[in-house]
């Protein structure tokens, strides 16, 4: 796959690292502070193998609100300039509003990670326009609310048929094919067991033939089946992770990039192995 000039391939599974760019997320000593310690914590990700940053201003995570427009684009289009200037990686915008799509592809993100599949006003025109890979995530209700009462008849089937129709959609638009790239968004309305039946059957989203990718790192399928805080995770997320790989995923979304470069080793030699 194409971003920009930079040809990544899908052989073996890539990391993407999250580079969360919200305040709690860094000590917020002033602006030009707080930029460069995200785009040092972007350079160390690379380093152990990351090979997209996704950068986040806008929390999703359950329960959380929406932050408005203006406060988004001043926090990622910064960070998002000087990655790009400086660092050797396909950076990643994690947003759902259009402008700041725009914003951030004009400041050097290529490629648009929206939890909401485009689906916002003019996300999906904006997203054509741009001519950037874009990844589709599945998601049941919205962010406030979605981990309230999760509910499907088949989990599986369900963000398929969600994926699919969000792929013709996007075709429709004129988004070319190999610029597409599919996520059935663990935790995003969706209970323990959703997570793991999505999980055991991650393999089946190799029907839709674009690549996948996986966001499971820290999450509370992981939290709540081993009763483990968010940083207590990691064996857990790393296992998950693995078995991501072994169902075929493309891109896996970590915040530990060192470990999960890893694993993905020993996923390697094991298939490469006679
Ligand atoms: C709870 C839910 C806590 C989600 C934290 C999060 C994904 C994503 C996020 C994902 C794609 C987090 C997140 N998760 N984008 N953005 N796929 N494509 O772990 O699973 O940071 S937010």
């Amino acid at each position: 796959m194409q971003f920009g000039n930079k040809q990544c391939y899908f052989d073996t599974p890539q990391i993407m690292g999250v580079l969360n760019v919200t305040p709690d997320s860094f000590s917020d000593g002033g602006q030009h502070n707080s930029i460069d310690d995200a785009v040092a914590q972007a350079q160390l990700m690379v380093d152990n193998g990351a090979v997209f940053i996704d950068v986040g201003g806008e929390s999703t995570k359950p329960g959380a609100v929406a932050v408005g427009e203006q406060t988004e684009l001043d926090r990622v289009v910064p960070v998002i300039e000087k990655i790009a200037a400086n660092i050797d990686c396909i950076i990643s915008i994690d947003t759902s509003k259009a402008t700041v799509m725009q914003a951030a592809v004009h400041a050097g993100a290529r490629l648009i990670n929206d939890v909401c599949a485009l689906q916002q006003p003019d996300a999906l025109s904006t997203a054509a326009k741009l001519q950037v890979p874009v990844s589709l995530m599945h998601m049941q209700g919205e962010p406030r609310t979605m981990q309230e009462t999760p509910e499907y008849g088949s989990v599986v089937g369900e963000v398929y048929e969600f994926l699919e129709a969000r792929i013709n959609a996007c075709l429709g638009a004129g988004i070319k094919h190999e610029h597409i790239i599919v996520d059935p968004g663990f935790g995003f309305g969706k209970t323990l067991e959703h997570n793991y039946q999505l999980l055991k059957h991650f393999d089946k989203f190799q029907y839709l033939k674009v690549p996948t990718l996986a966001g499971m790192s820290r999450k509370s399928m992981v939290g709540n089946l081993l009763n483990r805080s968010v940083d207590d995770r990691l064996a857990g997320s790393l296992a998950c992770a693995l078995l991501a790989c072994s169902k075929g995923a493309s891109i896996l979304r970590v915040h530990d990039v060192k470990e999960t470069a890893d694993i993905i080793k020993v996923f390697n030699k094991m298939n490469s192995t006679l």
